[in-house]
C-alpha cells in the first residue's frame, strides 16, 4: 500500500442521529473507493464498519469504527460512529481526532435530536462540519424541511447549498451542484448515466445558491472578498479555498445530496473531501497538556495519541492512534506519557474495520493501528524517546444512567471487577464505583441500553454471567432543630472500670453561624464558654463542628478527641438510617470524669450514646441527592415530557426553546430518575436526550421519610 503524505490525508467522523445512514455511506464510499469490491448492508449484517456480533444483533452501531477509502491519490480516513445517545463515547472520540465532522442528516426525519446533539459536540471541539442529506430517495423525504432544521440548528446564514436535488421520494434520481453548475443524473440502480447542463426550471435557482455559495466563500477572507468584488466571481480554486476557510471558522457548513443506499452523489462527496477539506495539518493544532501546539509534520518527533483500544477476534488488544506529529515505522520503539514505559510497534496498520492491512509506516495525521502493546490505554500518548508531551483527556458526558451490579455466581467476583476495569478502559462513559457507603458496586453509563450492552458483551465475549439490580440511593442524614441529651457511660465490675460522663448540644450547622453563646438545655438558659472548635470536611459532602466548651476542667482536654472520635463513628453510620450524617454543630458543655476509670474508650462510647441520643430529639431529617435535568425535546412531547416528570417530584425550573427543540431544565431527586434514559425513549420515541449532574442534597418530603424508615427498620430485622 502507497504511504500517504501528510497533506494527502483526510480525516472524517461521520456523525449524526441513529439510523440516518451513516453505515450504509461508509460501506459506500469503501466501495467507490476501490478498499471493498463488495457492498454489504446492514440488513444482511454484512457490513465491514458493523463488525461485532451485538452491533448485527442490534442492527445499530454500537462502537465507533476506524475505516478508510482511497480516492484519487489521496486517503481519506473516516471514522464510522454510533447516533445512539447511549454509545456516544465513539463519536465524541472519533471527533476528538478527526480535522472534520460529516454530519448525516435523514431527509425523513429532518435534524434530529441525535444531530442535534452531536452538532453541540462540534461546537465545542471547534470543528469544522459538512452535511450530507440522505435517504433522499425515501418516498417520505423532506428537502427543504430538514435543511430549515438544520438552519436552526447551525445558524440561518451558516447552512449553504452545495447542491439541491430536483425532487425527492422513490423517484429521486437528479441533483443539482451550483459549485460546479452542473446536473448530476442517475439511474434507479444508481449509477451516474450523465452529468447535464442545468436545465432552465432550476437555473434560477441554481444561479441565486451558486451566488449565495461565492459570497459565503468569499467573505472569511478579504483577499478573496477584493477579487470578488473586482471580478464578480471566483474561480474554481478561489471558491475551494474560501469554501475551505469559511468551514474552518465554523461560519460555512456546505450541504450535499446523497442516497447512500443507491450510491447516489457519494463519489462527489468524496472528490469534495479531497478538493476541499483541510487536510490533518490544517485544522486546528493540538495542544498538548503544557499548552504547546503540536505542529501536524512528517519531519517531526514522532508522536503519537492513543484514542480507542478493543478486545478483538482472534487478535487480543487493538490500539487505534492517531500520527499528531512525525513518521512512526513498524519496530519503532515509542515511550508511553503515562507511564513512561517502553512499547515497540512491532506491527502497523491502516484498518478498515475487520479488515487490516500491514504497512511500514504512517505519517503525521494518519490513522493507524497496532497490536500487543503492554500498558497503553486510551488518552495515553507513545512518543520518541527524549520527546515528552501528553494530551489533554477527551471530555466525554457525564454519566445518566446507574445499576448496581453482581456476578450472578459470587466466586467470579474478582473476575468481574478485572473485567469492569477493562469496561472503563475501552470506554471512558462506563464508570465503576466501590461505594463503601452502599455496599455495592455501582456502574454508571449513558443509558440502560449502553449498560445492558456491556452486559451482553461480559457474557458472549468473556463468559461472565451478571446481574443488575436496584442501585441504593446514598441519602444523608441531618438534623433541624437544636437539641440537648447526655450519657454517662460506667462499668464497674471487676477489675478496671471505666466511666465517662458527656453533655451535649446539637444543632443543625450552616455556613457563617455565629459562635454559641448560650442554649436553653431543659428549660434553662445555659451559657457556653466556647474554648476552641474542631471543624471537620465529611468526606461524603457537608461538615461535622465541634466546639469545646467544657469549663473547670470537667472532662480532660485529652478525652475531646476521643468524643470527637465517638461522635464521628455515628455520623458515619447515622441513627436513622444508617446514612452518613452532615451538616451538625456539636458543642460538648459539660461532663464528668473518673480520676482512675475514665479512659478513651469510656470517653468515646458517652460520645456516640450521647449523639445518638440528642440526634433523635434534633428533629431529624433523611437528605436525598438532587440532580439538575436538562431535556431537550421536541415541541410537540414538550406536554408528556411535563407531566412525567411532574410524576417524579421534580422542580420545573424553566423552559427554553434551543435549535429548534424545546430545553426543560429541573431538579430532580435521584431516586426518581433510575430508568429515566429508558422511560424517555418510550415517551418519545427516542427523540429526546438529556444530560443529568448532582446539584445538592434537600429534605425528603414526610411521606418519602417514613416509607426510608420502615424500609430500614424491615431490613435490620432481616439481618
Ligand atoms: N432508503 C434509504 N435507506 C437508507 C439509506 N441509507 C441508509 N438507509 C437505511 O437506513 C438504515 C440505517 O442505516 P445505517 O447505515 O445503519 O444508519 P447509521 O447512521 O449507521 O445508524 P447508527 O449506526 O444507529 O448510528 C438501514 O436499514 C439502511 O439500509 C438511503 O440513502 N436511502
Ligand atoms: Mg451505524
Amino acid at each position: 500500500m502507497k504511504v500517504y503524505k501528510s497533506d494527502e490525508l483526510r480525516n472524517i467522523a461521520l456523525v449524526g442521529a441513529s439510523g440516518a445512514g451513516k453505515t450504509t455511506l461508509a460501506e459506500c464510499m469503501m466501495c467507490e473507493g476501490g478498499v471493498i469490491q463488495r457492498r454489504g448492508t446492514v440488513a444482511d449484517k454484512n457490513t465491514v464498519s458493523d463488525y461485532f456480533p451485538v452491533e448485527q444483533d442490534y442492527g445499530n452501531s454500537v462502537f465507533s469504527t476506524v475505516l478508510y477509502t482511497e480516492w484519487k491519490g489521496n486517503k481519506l480516513n473516516i471514522i464510522d460512529t454510533p447516533g445512539m445517545p447511549d454509545f456516544i463515547e465513539g463519536a465524541v472520540a472519533a471527533l476528538n481526532v478527526c480535522a472534520v465532522g460529516l454530519m448525516v442528516i435523514n431527509a425523513k426525519n429532518g435534524a434530529e435530536v441525535g444531530a442535534e446533539i452531536m452538532g453541540r459536540h462540534t461546537r465545542r471541539l471547534n470543528k469544522p462540519v459538512f452535511i450530507a442529506v440522505n435517504k433522499l430517495d425515501d418516498e417520505k423525504a423532506n428537502f427543504d424541511k430538514t435543511i430549515e432544521e438544520c438552519k436552526v440548528s447551525f445558524g440561518k446564514n451558516k447552512i449553504v447549498l452545495v447542491q439541491f436535488p430536483t425532487g425527492v421520494g422513490e423517484d429521486f434520481n437528479e441533483v443539482v451542484d451550483v459549485l460546479e453548475m452542473k446536473m448530476y443524473r442517475w439511474d434507479k440502480e444508481g449509477k451516474l448515466i450523465e452529468t447535464v447542463e442545468i436545465p432552465d426550471e432550476h437555473k434560477e435557482k441554481a444561479e441565486e445558491l451558486h451566488n449565495e455559495l461565492v459570497e459565503k466563500a468569499a467573505e472569511n477572507d478579504e483577499k478573496l472578498m477584493e477579487l470578488y468584488f473586482e471580478k464578480g466571481s471566483l474561480s474554481e480554486d478561489e471558491m475551494r479555498e474560501g469554501i475551505k476557510k469559511g468551514m474552518l471558522a465554523r461560519e460555512l457548513f456546505p450541504v450535499f445530496c446523497i442516497s447512500a443506499e443507491k450510491s447516489m452523489g457519494v463519489r462527489r462527496l468524496m472528490r469534495f473531501a479531497n478538493n476541499v477539506l483541510p487536510a490533518p495539518s490544517e485544522s486546528v493544532h493540538i495542544k498538548t497538556i503544557s499548552g504547546e501546539d503540536v505542529i501536524c509534520s512528517e519531519n517531526g518527533k514522532v508522536s503519537l495519541f492513543v484514542f480507542k483500544t478493543s478486545i478483538e477476534p482472534h487478535l487480543g488488544e487493538v490500539s487505534y492512534f492517531k500520527v499528531m506529529s512525525g513518521t512512526v515505522k513498524e519496530g519503532d520503539d515509542l515511550y508511553n506519557s503515562a507511564n513512561q514505559g517502553k512499547e515497540r510497534l512491532s506491527q502497523l496498520y491502516v484498518v478498515a474495520g475487520r479488515n487490516r492491512q500491514k504497512v511500514t509506516e504512517l505519517k503525521a495525521g494518519d490513522i493507524g493501528a497496532t497490536v500487543k502493546l503492554k500498558n497503553t490505554k486510551n488518552g495515553h500518548a507513545l512518543n520518541e524517546k527524549g520527546y515528552e508531551v501528553a494530551y489533554p483527556e477527551i471530555k466525554y458526558p457525564a454519566p445518566k444512567f446507574r445499576t448496581a451490579i453482581r456476578a450472578v455466581d459470587e466466586s467470579n467476583d474478582e473476575k468481574l471487577g478485572e473485567l469492569l476495569t477493562r469496561c472503563h478502559e475501552e470506554d471512558a462513559t462506563i464508570l465503576v464505583e466501590y461505594s463503601k457507603e452502599l455496599k455495592q458496586i455501582i456502574v454508571h453509563g449513558q443509558g440502560e441500553y449502553h449498560l445492558n450492552t456491556m452486559k451482553w458483551r461480559l457474557k458472549h465475549n468473556d463468559n461472565l454471567d451478571v446481574e443488575f439490580y436496584a442501585p441504593k440511593i446514598p441519602y444523608r442524614e441531618t438534623i433541624t432543630k437544636v437539641a440537648a441529651a447526655d450519657y454517662r457511660h460506667k462499668k464497674q465490675s471487676g477489675g478496671a472500670g471505666q466511666f465517662g460522663e458527656v453533655h451535649i448540644v446539637i444543632e443543625p450547622y450552616e455556613e457563617g453561624m455565629p459562635d454559641p453563646v448560650a442554649y436553653k438545655i431543659d428549660g434553662k438558659e445555659v451559657k457556653v464558654n466556647l474554648k476552641g472548635t474542631d471543624v471537620t470536611e465529611l468526606q461524603w459532602g457537608g461538615k461535622l463542628v465541634f466546639c469545646n466548651c467544657i469549663v473547670g476542667g470537667v472532662i480532660d482536654t485529652r478525652f475531646l478527641p476521643a468524643i470527637q472520635k465517638g461522635i464521628m463513628e455515628k455520623m458515619e453510620e447515622g441513627p436513622l438510617t444508617g446514612s452518613y450524617a452532615r451538616d451538625i454543630r456539636v458543642c460538648v458543655y459539660d461532663g464528668k470524669m473518673h480520676q482512675v476509670d475514665s479512659n478513651e474508650l469510656s470517653f468515646m462510647l458517652a460520645g456516640r450514646q450521647a449523639f445518638s441520643k440528642a440526634f433523635k430529639q434534633a428533629g431529624p431529617k433523611i437528605l436525598e441527592p438532587i440532580y439538575d435535568i436538562e431535556v431537550l425535546v421536541p415541541e410537540d412531547r414538550m406536554g408528556d415530557v411535563m407531566s412525567d416528570l411532574q410524576t417524579r417530584r421534580a422542580l420545573i425550573m424553566g423552559m427554553d426553546s434551543e435549535s429548534g427543540f424545546q430545553k426543560l431544565k429541573a431538579k430532580v431527586p435521584l431516586a426518581e430518575i433510575g430508568k429515566y434514559s429508558t422511560a424517555l425513549s418510550s415517551l418519545t420515541r427516542g427523540r429526546a436526550s438529556f444530560s443529568l449532574k448532582f446539584s445538592n442534597y434537600e429534605k425528603v418530603p414526610g411521606d418519602v421519610q417514613e416509607e426510608l424508615l420502615k424500609k430500614y427498620e424491615e431490613e435490620q430485622v432481616e439481618e
